[in-house]
């Protein structure tokens, strides 16, 4: 088959050994030096063209390279969201096969769990080497032995393990990201593609410019292409919301990939558990202009997938653009509880990050509680002082009542059309 899109130059791409080397053999009109990419954000993307798209994936690829050629021999760890999510998941896994030909050892971990059945069957079914770091389990660990940290399809506001690893002194080294800024970060590398639908494609361009040459007979390749396919897929609603980069990613992708071990994640059955936090979602909701919002009360922490699960169901009744679901998430192992919530909208003119980051504000030390990335968002209220307690049920029932109505509250001021501040068009 032929490949027409400029973006099928880049597989023949060798990786460049020299690192002064200026030869990015890329079409010559593209502007090199007109066009500098902002070193921070990577937000020139929006303004370029496909053609820019490959040169910037192209830089960001050199620029990454040269950044783990600067770190061999080290020890990094991977931060991931507390809940990973398969997009994650498989980048993260990508990053580390990638490293570790620069003889960087990685370990991927997440403070929370993961809960929703697929992510679950795609770890068990790939081999897939996250780990869990649980905030009581910390300090069994030797933090010293990590020279660098990176963060992966987050950027530290949805990872319990942020501060722990920045408390250690640990630098971070990388952020390849596609959410939308949150905050100023201090990394040697730092790639933020708002405009990209899933990491995993921007893992996947890192691989087509040569970071990485994938090879059907290495069993680990072929399932971690995979992990790629199903985190590009899941982050683009099945490629419904793909772009043209994502649709490219995937057909590159689709030359390693197992279709059969693909089916056999996505086959993964919902748990009952989940169903009934569906249902209860589906009871409590209200409608108002086109939202429909609802709180779940408390929840397992095992099963918190089931949050944006029940979301992405409430988004499809017939009159509802944007849904948004929230619980109160415990761990009874640690008396920790937090908020969660998800938002899901098909609504082309609403920006999920806009929406949560006007409607729940900052914290104390001036972080927004979630954000968002198209079409979906989420967001994260630790409860602190408030945590636990449950076992007087009339406690619990009124602590769910007053974070319910405050919820709403707020959610409320950006749904009634009178006031609100977002979309006044
Ligand atoms: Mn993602």
């Amino acid at each position: 088959m032929q490949l027409n899109s400029p973006l099928s130059q880049l597989e023949s791409f060798p990786l460049i050994k020299d690192s002064s080397s200026e030869e990015v053999d890329i079409d010559v009109d593209v502007p090199l030096v007109k066009h500098p990419v902002n070193g921070v954000t990577g937000e020139t993307t929006a303004f370029l063209g496909q053609r820019n798209n490959n040169y910037l994936a192209y830089q960001k690829s050199e620029e990454l390279r040269n950044t783990l050629l600067g770190h061999r021999h080290e020890r990094h760890l991977i931060v991931l969201q507390d809940f990973p999510d398969p997009d994650a998941l498989s980048s993260a896994w990508t990053y580390q096969l990638i490293a570790q030909q620069y003889d960087i050892k990685c370990e991927i971990i997440y403070a929370g769990t993961l809960s929703h059945q697929e992510n679950i069957a795609l770890v068990k079914l790939t081999g897939l080497p996250a780990q869990r770091w649980a905030l009581p389990t910390l300090k069994s660990k030797d933090l010293s032995q990590y020279q660098g940290f990176v963060l992966i399809d987050n950027q530290g506001t949805t990872s319990q393990l942020l501060s722990v690893v920045q408390q250690a002194g640990i630098p971070l080294v990388a952020v390849i990201d596609h959410h939308s800024l949150q905050g100023e970060l201090k990394s040697d590398f730092v790639d933020i593609r708002p405009s990209v639908r899933a990491t995993a494609t921007i893992f996947t361009q890192y691989l087509q410019t040569g970071l990485l040459s994938l090879d059907n007979s290495i069993s680990q390749h072929v399932k971690c292409a995979t992990a790629l396919m199903h985190g590009l897929r899941s982050d683009t609603n099945r490629l419904m919301q793909a772009q043209e980069e994502d649709f490219m990613a995937a057909a590159y992708l689709s030359r390693f990939c197992d279709a059969q071990l693909l089916n056999a994640v996505l086959q993964a059955n919902r748990s009952k558990r989940v169903m009934d936090v569906i249902e209860r979602s589906l009871k409590n909701r209200i409608v108002q202009n086109n939202f429909s919002i609802a709180g779940v009360g408390y929840l397992r922490y095992d099963d918190r997938d089931a949050i944006p699960q029940a979301a992405d169901f409430l988004v499809t009744e017939e009159n509802v653009h944007t849904a948004v679901v929230y619980g109160i998430v415990h761990d009874e192992d640690e008396e920790l509880e937090i908020v969660i919530g998800s938002l899901r909208t098909t609504k082309l003119t609403l920006d999920p990050d806009e929406f949560i980051k006007e409607a729940f504000g900052q914290d104390s030390q001036g972080r927004f509680f979630g954000g968002g990335r198209t079409s979906a968002g989420g967001f994260e209220i630790p409860m602190g002082f408030l945590s636990g307690g449950n076992e007087n049920s009339t406690y619990a029932k009124m602590k769910w009542e007053v974070y319910d109505s405050q919820i709403k509250q707020k959610l409320l001021r950006l749904v009634n059309p009178k006031d609100n501040p977002i979309h006044q068009e």
